[in-house]
């Protein structure tokens, strides 16, 4: 049922460090071709880094841990690649299909071939106006039960910044901030939000990884992880393109699982392709972070 490269299984055998990587990122996150080359750079980062990178999708109705170069560019171009969180996964596995996993569905496979480290662009969260229509991300529960580190860049003000840690509290899930006491959102370092905790190292979030499964707490540990300075978009300048991307998706009907994909869309129109370099430069600087961080965690296993 889940098929793990020779590569990724060595290195898991060996207790060397692996950081999985997700795939709808690829497929429904950014435009052919920058998403292939980001895929492939961000592997690269992490071989540079000193660790094995699982870019993880399923392919032919197969969840697969680990893909060669040739899949990856499937999962950039291919149009028929569904879109796949918890929810989806058994479908697509029973009809055979290419699934690009978002957050949820790429850590319950990264924690089912073993992996403890994940990295990711930004998470899923509490949408602007949950309270009726109880848009919530499937990544939010996948997060209180499945136990993987998860780097991020935080979660877009196209969500509810707010409620999503709110609900992460209730979840139980950790959220430090990595080099910060802001939460950040995404595209800009800061959100008006405070994180409940903060690292300056990635010893300290390995400790606090061991810690938390050592106490049997399950699920997940989330990193928050500014973008660069250089590469920002400050809030001010974001808050108007979002609200018009908001509209727009409104105005067209879009809801549910395509929501995310057409915001994103969306900014990159809006802002001329400036999100999209953003987007890039925030997915390498939680790839270092990752790899640095399963580095740690690895070394500090017995
Ligand atoms: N945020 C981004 N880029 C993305 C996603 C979120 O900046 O590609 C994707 C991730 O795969 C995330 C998913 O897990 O969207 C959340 O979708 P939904 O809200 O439908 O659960
Ligand atoms: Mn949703």
């Amino acid at each position: 049922m889940l098929a793990v490269s020779d590569e990724v299984r060595d290195a898991l055998e060996t207790g060397a460090p692996v950081v999985a990587l997700e795939s709808t990122i690829i497929s429904h996150g950014m435009p052919y071709p920058r998403n292939v080359a980001m895929a492939r750079e961000v592997e690269q980062l992490v071989r540079d880094g000193g660790a094995i990178p699982a870019t993880i999708a399923v392919l032919g109705g197969l969840p697969r841990v680990g893909l060669a170069d040739d899949e990856l560019e499937i999962l950039a171009s291919d149009p028929s690649v569904v879109k796949v969180s918890i929810r989806d996964l058994p479908y697509v596995v029973a009809t055979g299909r290419h699934g690009a996993t978002t957050v949820a569905s790429t850590m319950r496979l990264a924690a089912l071939a073993g992996i403890r480290v994940f990295v990711t662009g930004g998470l899923g969260g509490v949408h602007r106006g949950a309270e009726s229509s109880m848009d919530i991300s499937a990544d939010l529960t996948e997060l209180s039960q499945t136990s993987v580190a998860v780097v991020s860049a935080g979660v877009k003000s196209i969500l509810d910044i707010g409620r999503t840690l709110e609900v992460l509290e209730t979840l139980g899930v950790p959220v430090i901030g990595f080099g910060t006491d802001e939460f950040p959102s995404f595209f800009s370092r800061s959100s008006g939000v405070a994180v409940p905790m903060r690292a300056d190292t990635v010893e300290e979030v390995a400790a606090t990884m061991r810690a938390k499964w050592a106490l049997g707490l399950s699920g997940a540990v989330c990193v928050a992880n500014p973008v660069p300075v250089e590469d920002e978009i400050p809030v001010a300048e974001m808050a108007a393109t979002i609200e018009r991307a908001l509209a727009d998706a409104d105005a067209a009907g879009v809801v549910g699982k395509d929501i995310t994909p057409y915001l994103l869309g969306r900014i990159v129109e809006l802002t001329d392709g400036a999100s999209l370099e953003t987007n890039i430069a925030l997915v390498r600087h939680n790839a270092r972070v990752g790899t640095a961080l399963a580095m740690a965690y690895a070394a500090q296993v017995v």
